[in-house]
């Protein structure tokens, strides 16, 4: 049995999809704790109504980032993580905390890495004139956003998307990457050899949204489905 700390900021449908997933198909694993750095965040109402143990650490409290990270990491360490998700989680670590949960850190990153790190991510795709877009699972490394990629999403990019319509055609998809790539660690099937993540035994690491036909009849002509 292993236990899972998720870190959320927000809606958490990221979280949401994990812990569905972990009861649904009955993984080895245990949602410890759900932890928030916004008192507000909305995902903090799921996880309590779900008999799952939720804590603030409140990043306004603490003037510095080393001083939140620390008492971050305390509250985590109290629950034994043997791995901490972050779903949703809108603030750099520093390396200190990184270096602490070296190899047990996943994080979700809405594009496909190693384009766009950062924030702001599908209106940089839209800028760019991307056709293809995306969402990438990866182990937390002290360089933001350039962690070994342990799964991958691409969807396309439509005539007409803003970054709202992109968002949520990415969203759907790391509802499946993600409690995925989280059990395949649970499951004891992820190993890191430095960049390089490998899955045993091996299945395909990305998915490709096919929604064309779904779409067919409201395409126009010229958009170059
Ligand atoms: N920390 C480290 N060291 N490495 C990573 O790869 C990390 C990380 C912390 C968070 C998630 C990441 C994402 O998926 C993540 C990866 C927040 C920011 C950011 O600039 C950037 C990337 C990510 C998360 N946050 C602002 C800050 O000042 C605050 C923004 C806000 O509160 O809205 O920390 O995109
Ligand atoms: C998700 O799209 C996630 O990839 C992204 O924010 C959304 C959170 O949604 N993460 C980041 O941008 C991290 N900087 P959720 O709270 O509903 O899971």
């Amino acid at each position: 049995m292993k236990n899972l700390v998720i870190l959320i900021s927000g809606r958490g449908s990221n979280m949401e999809a994990i812990v569905r997933a972990c009861a649904h198909d009955a993984w080895p694993a245990k949602i410890a704790a759900v932890i928030a750095n916004r008192p507000d965040a909305a995902g903090l109402a799921f996880a309590a109504s779900h008999g799952i143990a939720t804590a603030v650490v409140d990043h306004r409290q603490y003037p510095e980032r080393a001083a939140f990270d620390a008492a971050l990491a305390q509250t985590i360490d109290g629950y034994a993580p043997d791995l901490v998700v972050l779903a949703g989680f809108m603030r750099v670590l520093t390396e200190g905390f990184v270096d602490h949960y070296s190899g047990r850190m996943l994080n979700i990153h809405p594009s496909l890495l190693p384009s766009f790190p950062g924030l702001k991510t599908h209106q940089q795709a839209l800028d760019a004139g991307c056709r293809v877009h995306g969402a990438t699972v990866h182990f937390v490394t002290s360089r933001l956003d350039h962690g070994p990629i342990v799964a991958q999403s691409a969807v396309p990019v439509r005539a007409g998307d803003d970054a709202a319509a992109l968002a949520a055609r990415v969203l759907a998809t790391e509802h499946v990457i993600y409690p995925r790539a989280v059990r395949w660690f649970v499951e004891g099937r992820v190993t890191l050899d430095g960049a390089h993540v490998t899955l045993t035994p091996p299945e395909p690491q990305w998915l490709f949204l096919d929604d064309t036909n779904a779409h067919a009849n409201t395409q126009t002509a010229g958009e170059g489905v």
